[in-house]
């Protein structure tokens, strides 16, 4: 009964990966086969980073068919059946042993130095065109333009919300982009190296969008810096998730960029900062910069409650 139903999914899944060839779904570019493998992404380092991934994984393959093809054929080919006698007397074998250690050193080399070239790479921050703050809290994100004024809190959207509830009653297959959907995405211009300091309110998190090559933990008390510079003719919606497990929502923090021509993002930007002003002169938190709601129809625990007070404690100290 069981066999047979894990047949049946096993089955389905597998029509299922068939049907979808890669860039199926525009909103999910990495669907089908290619969800196996991380995305190439939007950024000069994705790439860059998604290469390397490849190089080293081939070179890993390489190793894998000559080490596992010598022992293979080793087994049959001097098998006992066969009247194979060991040889009791090889103990040492320089010649062997220098090879055997050259080989996988110059393996090692070749490897360290694309890598390292790249490493470097992702921590330079220098020369940045926007620079933003991100704070994590449970459970969601702050964004604050330091130089522009702009902040704001970015957290599920209602409708996943809504419909993630216990009993809610929802066919969660009816919610666009069901978990990977907030309120306010983070908005940032196309072409420009945008640099992220990255903190954590209350637990560690971990700011993870794939299509940028950028995964950085958030930590309460530090501040860790990333960057990405989305391609000039990439302009879209890109998502990610919180990959730090951070309590009880961990799973309910998307995260969403939205990459603006240099233009809208300028407009966006003036719009933003305008109408945060208007708020809080009328003496209102503007609506976009409003502290979390507890999540409907929960009753929110301790952690829950002292959480929208923390993340703007954090965002006035920064
Ligand atoms: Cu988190």
């Amino acid at each position: 009964m069981i066999r047979d139903k894990l047949a049946r999914f096993a089955l389905g899944a597998a029509a299922a990966a068939l049907a979808l060839p890669a860039g199926a779904d525009e909103s999910y570019p990495g669907s089908g086969w290619s969800q196996l493998n991380m995305p190439r992404g939007v950024t000069d380092i994705s790439r860059k980073i998604y290469d390397l991934h490849m190089t080293i994984f081939w070179v890993c393959v390489g190793i894998g068919v000559v080490v596992f093809g010598v022992m293979i054929w080793s087994i049959v080919h001097f098998r006992k059946s066969k009247g194979a006698v060991a040889d009791v007397n090889l103990v040492h074998n320089t010649k062997v042993e220098v090879v055997w250690t050259i080989i996988p050193c110059i393996i090692l080399i070749a490897m360290a130095v694309p890598a390292a070239r790249v490493l470097v790479e992702i921590e330079d921050t220098t020369r940045s065109g926007l620079t933003i703050k991100v704070t994590g809290f449970q459970w969601g994100w702050q964004y604050d333009y330091l130089d522009q004024g702009v902040l704001y809190y970015s957290r599920l959207d209602r409708a996943s919300d809504a419909a993630r509830q216990l009993m809610s009653g929802i066919d969660v297959t009816t919610v666009p982009h069901y978990l990977l959907n907030v309120d306010h995405p983070l908005v940032v211009p196309v072409d420009t190296k945008v640099r992220l300091l990255i903190t954590g309110a209350d637990v560690i998190h971990s700011w993870w969008v794939s299509d940028f090559g950028v995964k950085k933990d958030a930590i309460p008390g530090f501040i860790n810096e990333a960057w990405f510079k989305v391609d000039a003719d990439k302009p879209g919606i890109y998502r990610g998730q919180c990959a730090e497990l951070c309590g009880r929502d961990h799973g309910f923090m998307p995260i969403v960029v939205e990459a603006l021509s240099k233009a809208d993002f300028e407009t966006w930007l003036k719009k933003t900062a305008a109408e945060e002003k208007q708020a809080s002169a009328a003496g209102e938190a503007a609506p976009i910069a409003a502290p979390p709601p507890a999540p409907a129809g929960t009753t929110a625990p301790a952690s829950t409650a002292t959480a929208p007070a923390s993340a703007p404690a954090a965002a006035a100290s920064g």
